[in-house]
């Protein structure tokens, strides 16, 4: 028997000792996706333009030499990071990953065949994919109003991408036979004092509207609408804010929010807000995230707020309502290793969490036994879930804490 394998034995039995089965979390953990941006490997840069800087108040920053410099190395990249990922896994998209076939295509224009190089992707890792429309770093972006914009003709462009898209994500869901969450984030904003904070959200709910028209079986896509505080120069009016959203999905019922972990004020955190979609029976889309003191998106690692997350899903039984994603894009460090660790970390976060003795702290609560329920929720930090992560890599055959030798 193997070191991880002793080891994780060790820690088979102190879980039983608090009512915990580690098969059965192991087992789970396997079958609970992850869906991992592509967008960390090279600065969001994409296959339509990428010199084109990034526009919409969001910015990748550092100058490590690691980033992708041309399609193939963007692949290799990629495939490279999600070899150390154990576990299911989904990939997620942004619209400006196309294949054009030597030719410009506008992102009014943009059709299946230019994302089917990412079917067979996806079939020839085993993962699913997930998409996102690209609403910025493009002309017609310029002044950071797109869905919401003053100007029809701008609207309608954006809003034939936004369909464009769904059409996109229907064809993903319906080749890879599970459903691909279509995620639409806008950057539309004033930098400044705003005077008229209605007209802007009457525009945007009439360019979803229109988006969301066509009746496209939800098995395939459900599209998410990601809100947001601010932005860089976009600091006071925010269209798309999470009150907004939040009631266009309640009263529309054909979409869903998506809660991005870097998207709101510093105390504010998501863990918190769970409950009150899933107590109405809604799914909810996740961009895992670390912000360090803003929305910086910095690599995402095991930290309390992501444990509370995955907690929280656990605690509710909803691994089927929120769709974890990850996003976040750090330039200062190689972008394969970074890749990797953010994901590998979520998946930690959710190996702790289904090692949480859930049912015992529960009864605590309910007998009103406080000082318990804190005690053991104390004790249950140092429980040795390390030892079991271990045994989930070596299960999956990609290395335990020796992981960075494979992507370097
Ligand atoms: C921006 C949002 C959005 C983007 C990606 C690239 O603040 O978080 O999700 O990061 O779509
Ligand atoms: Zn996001």
């Amino acid at each position: 028997m193997g070191t991880t394998e002793q080891n994780y034995r060790v820690a088979k039995e102190v879980y039983a000792q608090v009512g915990v089965d580690t098969d059965e979390a192991l087992r789970l953990l396997g079958e609970i996706p992850i869906s991992i941006h592509c967008w960390q490997i090279d600065d969001l840069s994409g296959f339509e333009s990428p010199d084109r800087g990034l526009s919409g108040g969001i910015q990748a920053t550092g100058s490590d030499p690691s980033k992708a410099r041309s399609r193939d190395e963007f692949m290799a990249n990629l495939t490279k990071a999600l070899s150390v990922v154990p576990g299911k896994n989904k990939l997620a998209l942004h619209a400006i990953y196309l294949e054009n076939f030597g030719k410009f295509v506008d992102r009014d224009a943009i059709v299946p065949e230019n994302f089917a190089f990412w079917v067979d992707y996806a079939k020839e890792q085993g993962i699913g994919l997930d998409f996102n429309p690209t609403y910025f770093s493009h002309d017609k972006a310029e002044d950071n109003f797109t869905l919401s914009s003053y100007d029809p003709a701008i609207r309608e462009f954006w809003v034939n991408h936004g369909k464009r898209c769904r059409k996109i994500s229907e064809y993903f869901g319906r080749e890879l036979g599970q459903v691909c969450i279509d995620n639409h984030w806008i950057p539309d904003g004033y930098k400044d004092y705003t005077i008229d904070k209605l007209k802007h959200r009457e525009l945007l709910v009439e360019s979803m509207d229109e988006i969301l028209k066509e009746k496209i079986d939800g098995s395939y896509t459900m599209d998410s609408f990601e809100s947001k505080l601010f932005g860089l120069g976009l600091e006071s009016y925010t269209v798309g804010s999470h009150e907004f959203y939040s009631n266009y999905a309640a009263i529309r019922n054909n979409c869903i929010v998506c809660m991005d972990m870097g998207h709101f004020h510093p105390t504010e955190v998501v863990s918190a807000k769970l409950s009150s979609y899933l107590v109405f029976g809604r799914h909810v889309q996740l961009h895992v995230s670390r912000g360090v003191r803003w929305d910086s998106d910095h690599v995402v690692t095991l930290d309390d707020e992501l444990k509370e997350v995955m907690l929280e899903i656990k605690r509710q039984d909803a691994f089927d309502k929120v769709h974890i994603g990850t996003d976040y894009f750090d330039g200062s460090i190689n972008r394969i290793a970074a890749q990797a660790l953010g994901a590998r970390s979520v998946k930690k976060a959710l190996l702790y969490a289904l090692l949480e003795p859930t049912c015992k702290l529960k009864a605590y609560e309910e007998d009103g036994d406080l000082v318990r329920r804190l005690i053991y929720s104390e004790e249950n930090k140092t429980l040795p879930f390390g030892l079991v992560w271990e045994q989930f890599c070596e299960m999956n055959g990609v290395p335990g804490s020796d992981w960075l030798e494979r992507v370097l």
